[in-house]
Parts: C-alpha cells; structure tokens; sequence
C-alpha cells in the first residue's frame, strides 16, 4: 500500500522536509521549482502532495491524503474533525496576536466596552478570544493582508499570526494581546491509521524521533 502525505508549499516544505529526510524520505523535487502537484520521494510507496495550507487537513480529512503538516490555526479553523494529530512538530512557529494602529488605545477600548470591528482570516479562533474576555465584536472575514485593514478604515483590530514583528511594524500596528503560541502538528486520517498501521505508524514514529532531534 501507498502512502501520501500533503504538505503546502513554503515555510510548512522546507521546515517539514528535513524530518522528513530524517525519517528516510527525500522528497524528489522543489515544489518552488518544479509546479507538480504530486512529487514522488525517495521511497517507492510516498508521494507528497502539494496544496495551500488551508486545505492540508480537509485532504487528510477525506483520505485524500493520509498524513499531512498544518499549522494549529489552520487546525482550529478547520475543526479536527477525522484528525488524529499525535505530534506537535514545533516548526513554523509564530503567535496568534491581536494588533491595532499605532496609536490605538486598545486596553481602554475594551475597558470601556466599546464594540470592536476585527478583521481576520480565524474566525473561530478570534470568536472564541473575544467571547472569552467578554469583548463584542464585529469580525470580518478576510483571506489575507490583514495588516492591511486598520489602515484604510476596515476595521479597529485585526487577529493575525506574528513571527518577527517586522509586517506590523511596517504598516505602523503594533500586538497588543497574545491569543496563543502556534506550531504545526502531525495530522493523520484516523480511518487510514487503522486501515495502514503497518505502513503508517512508522513513519510517525520516524517523525517523532526526528521533531525531537530538531534544536529549539
Ligand atoms: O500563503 P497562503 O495564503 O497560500 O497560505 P498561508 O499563509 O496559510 O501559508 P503559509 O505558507 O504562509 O503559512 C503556513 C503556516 O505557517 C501557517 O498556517 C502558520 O501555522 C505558519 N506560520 C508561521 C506563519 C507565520 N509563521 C507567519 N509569520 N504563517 C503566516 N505568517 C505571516 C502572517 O500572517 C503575517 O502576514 O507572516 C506575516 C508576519 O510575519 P512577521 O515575521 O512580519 O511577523
Ligand atoms: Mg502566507
């Protein structure tokens, strides 16, 4: 039996194919260079397959994909439903941040109950951050740029991941609260692990043994 394992192109590829490589599979090409969607590995039985970060767990989901890499933000959003997700990989990690303009008095906002519009591309995940501080929010829905949004009157605060700081420096914003770490996690079709333990389980534990070798 096969096994295929989805990954999306950028940081999620080039921080995965190391433990990949670790747990014996090379991956034959560059997605960057090659465009195939579906790239063959050094081992006959996985192949990896291309798709935007977002849809990693809807693959792995259906059985599309049996394994694949996806950001915890990508996981809330998408729910987990199908999901077995043994292993927090701790690659490509960032926070989850709520950021205003520069010279938005955010803590007396909230202090004084106003009612917030927030732009953001995790609706789950700001509608429960929100709920939880007993904060109201308008949240509009976006699929990128946030940074973007509280320049040009969009909204009052957008929830977006923040890594070196340097993208809301640049657009004068600045974190004022810390939703959560981010990582990315193993995922695992839960039908498929039944059905290809023989296959599957090893890789896993190959993927462990190689998330754990990695320096923090
Ligand atoms: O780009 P595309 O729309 O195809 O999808 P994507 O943005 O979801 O994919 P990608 O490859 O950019 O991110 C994949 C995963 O990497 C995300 O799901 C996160 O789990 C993780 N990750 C880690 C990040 C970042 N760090 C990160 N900094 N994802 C996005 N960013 C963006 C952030 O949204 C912001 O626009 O980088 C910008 C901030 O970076 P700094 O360094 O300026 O703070
Ligand atoms: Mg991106």
């Amino acid at each position: 039996m096969t096994i295929r394992i989805a990954l999306s192109k950028g940081r999620i590829f080039e921080e995965t194919a190391p433990l990949l490589k670790a747990a014996g599979i090379v991956v034959a090409e560059d997605p960057e260079v090659s465009r195939k969607l579906i790239i063959p590995t050094n081992r006959g039985d996985v192949s990896v397959i291309i798709v935007r970060a977002s849809d990693v767990p809807t693959y792995v989901q259906y059985g599309a994909a049996d394994l694949g890499v996806a950001g915890k933000d990508v996981l809330l959003e998408h729910g987990g439903t199908g999901l077995y997700q043994p292993l927090d990989l701790d690659i490509a990690k960032c926070r989850m941040m709520v950021a205003v303009p520069e010279r938005f008095d955010y803590e007396s906002a909230v202090r004084r109950g106003a009612r917030l519009r927030v732009a953001t591309k995790y609706l789950n995940t700001a509608r429960e951050h929100f709920a939880a501080k007993g904060v109201h929010v308008d949240l509009i829905k976006l699929y990128g740029s946030m940074e973007l949004a509280p320049l040009v009157g969009l909204a009052d605060a957008i929830v977006d991941l923040v890594s070196s700081g340097n993208t809301l420096r640049a657009n004068q914003l600045k974190a004022v609260e810390e939703i959560m770490p981010i990582s990315a996690r193993l995922i695992v079709n839960q039908a498929a692990l039944k059905l290809k333990r023989g296959e599957i389980q090893p890789v896993i534990d190959a993927f462990r043994k190689a998330a754990l070798r990695e320096p923090a």
